[in-house]
């Protein structure tokens, strides 16, 4: 029996989630090069440093949200704010996947330590490319 995917595995030796800077702001701040492949006011997409799929990109939101878990608020506005930025991260990934991966495609959001996430700066996966119909993992 194989429980736990090796990437779920991989991400539980990853310390715990803290609210800290991550080498997504080092991305978003151009200390450290990506392959960026778009970017406005509330997110920045770039290719995966180590794709999982023929087509395999990231879509982040400027603003540091530790997880999905953490995107919620009891502020009124806030909780507003918050789920029109998850709407346009998935918008955007939709936009930026289209072209790329007309096929098909899969989008995919690890959160916490047994859901695999490894960094801890909310991201989505876009996953596809070709006739590729694998599950990352
Ligand atoms: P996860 O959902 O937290 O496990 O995904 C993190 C992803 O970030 C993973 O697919 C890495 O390959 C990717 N990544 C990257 O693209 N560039 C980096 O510098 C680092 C991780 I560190």
């Amino acid at each position: 029996r194989r429980p736990y995917s090796d990437e779920v595995k991989r991400a539980q030796t990853q310390s715990v989630a803290t609210p800290g800077p991550t080498i997504f702001d080092k991305i978003l701040s151009r200390e450290i090069p990506a392959d960026i492949i778009y970017e406005d006011d509330l997110c920045l997409a770039f290719n995966d440093v180590a794709p999982q799929a023929p087509v395999h990109f990231l879509v982040i939101p400027k603003r540091r949200i530790p997880r999905l878990q953490d995107a919620e608020e009891s502020d009124k506005e806030v909780i507003v704010y918050l789920l029109e930025l998850l709407g346009h991260l998935m918008s955007v990934a939709r936009a930026l996947a289209a072209p790329r991966a007309p096929l098909g495609w899969r989008l995919v959001v690890n959160n916490g330590r047994a859901g695999a996430q490894s960094v801890y700066h909310l991201h989505l996966h876009v996953l596809g490319g070709g006739r590729w119909a694998g599950r990352p993992g």
